[in-house]
């Protein structure tokens, strides 16, 4: 090679590894960039004392279990006094625990648990809407005079009718007359969850002064509900019958939400080493954005549910390709130094994920669960995995609507077949989309009710499928979904390669696999994931050659790379490394 080739293939070498030093290294470092959060929803995790629900007793005599597959951060959904209309989403008292789960005596031996083991605990922040029992939604209905009234938000009908044409989110409008004035008030969930004024500074420091309850009590950080809705345009205007069938984008992003949250980060966050993710509800990325950009000191991350809810339509689950699939994930990953990604399929309003994204047959459910957890954990940001997705298991078989719990769905129902949807239809799509199949309780075992509770019935039916599926087989066998997941965490945990080096779809448009690379300063990971029940032959640069295998989920003879075509068995995810 000439002199002059030499020195132009050198400087071109030397700047893609600058560039690749400088995808992986620009963004500044954080616990919450690195660690992986696992969530519990304590209602469906362990119960204690037999009453058919989970607690924190419960969550207690299973930290052992999270240490050993090797999570660094525990997401908690509600723990707090709740009469349970929308299952702790409608909180009734912020500074004291649900009696079905214990008391502050137990959440304080489970804080103690957790940080012996080095384990960090976000809880969740339900913040634009209180249950209607809190006492200041008791006194705001009882007058107009009340101190209370305007922490809520109450408007006077119009004609007879409600202040607007606003629907709920749980079926019905969004406005219920109540209280001795005849003054309607909002809530864009539930009757039961009467939406906070946060118009109102004196309810903003209740807030705020409950966060730093929680965040002295020695908690890490907050998920925050919903709370791209907690500014409303104060005109309450009606909506047209196009905007009115997702109302979440115009509830979304109010006129004040960047101010109340620059607020809030100023005057509670700033002054503790907290994470905060926001559940974004009703966003498109550019909005998303303005949240999370470390520069505006408003939230660290977000869940905006495009991977996870890709072809949903309300509680239609409509078809999706994996070309448009993958692009979502590299949307988020060219985000710039000054935001990070979260990575989730799945959470306790979603359907399981091996059903959603794998295959739960009999065949394929162990390959395929497998690989979605190379994915989540290999992907570029901060991954949240839901419990018992580390075990592989399934949507619940329904098959009448009287097994449902969920308020969403018995919300719904009649307007729902009001429009001409049959029921067998409604069943039929919330087979694949409803919020109680990740809800069913935790299979711990093959024990009766799956080793959930020592009572006879539990509050939510379990699984039928918990003889086959469970945590105590998933412990004894070495090629467990369990063990892959743990075997996925140790390749992750501080490796900053795989935590902040670039990602790269080296196959955007193939319709069966999903093949990317992370690169940093030290090494490049490839990753090819067999999204079909087919085998498939994939064809690759020739610069994969030689690398080695770190991890399969299948068959090992694959071990070097020393043909660029991988002959790929269905639902087969590989990933090696360059040296
Ligand atoms: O997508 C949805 C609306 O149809 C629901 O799954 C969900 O209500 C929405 O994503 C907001 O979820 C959060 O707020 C709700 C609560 O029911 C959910 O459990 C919570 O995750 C109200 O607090």
């Amino acid at each position: 090679m000439n002199t002059k080739l030499l020195a132009i293939t050198f400087a071109v070498t030397v700047f893609s590894a600058k560039v690749n030093f400088a995808q992986s290294v620009t963004n500044q470092k954080k616990w919450w960039k690195e660690q992986v959060v696992y969530q519990i929803y304590p209602r469906s995790f362990k119960d204690s004392d037999g009453d058919g629900i989970g607690d924190l007793k419960g969550i207690t005599s299973k930290l052992d279990y999270l240490k050993t597959l090797g999570v660094d951060i525990v997401w908690l959904s509600p723990h707090f006094d709740s009469p349970n209309a929308d299952n702790g989403y409608d909180i009734r008292d912020y500074e004291k625990v649900m009696a079905e789960f214990g008391t502050m005596k137990d959440f304080d031996e489970m804080l103690a648990g957790l940080k012996k083991r080095n384990i960090k605990l976000i809880i969740d922040l339900v913040v634009n809407h209180s249950s209607d029992e809190h006492k200041w939604f008791q006194e705001s209905k009882s007058s107009k005079r009340s101190p209370y009234r305007d922490y809520y938000i109450w408007r006077q009908g119009k004609d007879g009718h409600a202040p607007s044409n606003w629907p709920s989110f749980f079926g019905g409008p969004a406005w219920e007359k109540a209280g001795p004035d005849g003054e309607y008030y909002l809530h864009y969930f539930a009757k039961k969850q009467p939406d906070l004024n946060w118009e109102n500074p004196k309810l903003r420091e209740e807030v705020y002064s409950i966060m730093k309850f929680w965040l002295d009590k020695g908690v890490d950080g907050f998920r925050m509900d919903v709370i791209p809705l907690i500014s409303k345009n104060q005109q309450f205007p009606d909506f047209d019958s196009i905007t009115i069938q997702h109302p979440e984008f115009m509830y979304a992003f109010g006129p004040r939400l960047h101010e109340y949250l620059k607020e809030m980060n100023s005057k509670v966050l700033s002054k503790y080493d907290a994470m905060t993710v926001g559940e974004v509800f009703g966003g498109t990325p550019e909005k998303t954005n303005l949240l999370t950009d470390e520069r505006r000191k408003e939230i660290n991350l977000a869940f905006s549910f495009d991977v996870a809810r890709v072809g949903r339509n309300n509680w239609y689950q409509n078809k999706w390709t994996l070309p448009e699939w993958k692009k979502l994930f590299t949307i988020q990953s060219d985000l710039d130094q000054y935001h990070w990604p979260t990575v989730f399929l799945s959470n306790h309003d979603n359907p399981r994920t091996v059903s959603k994204f794998g295959d739960d047959s009999p065949a394929f459910r162990v390959q395929s669960a497998k690989l979605l957890a190379m994915l989540i954990l290999m992907q570029r940001g901060t991954a949240f995995l839901y419990q018992g997705d580390e075990i592989g298991m399934t949507n619940y078989p329904f098959t009448s609507f009287s097994q449902f719990d969920d308020v969403e769905i018995k919300g719904n129902y009649k307007q729902v077949l009001a429009s001409g949807v049959t029921a067998e239809k409604y069943l039929a799509e919330l087979n694949k989309s409803g919020r109680d199949h990740a809800r069913t309780p935790m299979q711990w075992s093959a024990d009766k009710q799956a080793g959930f509770t020592t009572g006879d019935k539990s509050w939510l039916a379990v699984n039928p499928n918990y003889k086959e599926i469970n945590v105590q087989n998933e412990l004894e066998n070495p090629n467990s979904v369990f063990n892959f997941y743990k075997q996925l965490l140790a390749i992750r945990k501080g490796n900053n390669d795989l935590i902040y080096g670039s990602y790269k779809d080296l196959a955007p448009d193939h319709n069966a696999v999903f093949a990317f690379t992370r690169t940093g300063k030290n090494n490049e990971y490839l990753v090819v994931l067999n999204m079909s029940g087919q085998k498939v032959a994939f064809d690759l640069d020739a610069k994969f050659k030689n690398y080695k295998l770190v991890i399969a989920n299948q068959s090992l003879e694959k071990t070097t790379l020393s043909s660029t075509t991988l002959e790929l068995e269905p639902w087969e995810a590989l990933m090696y490394k360059s040296h």
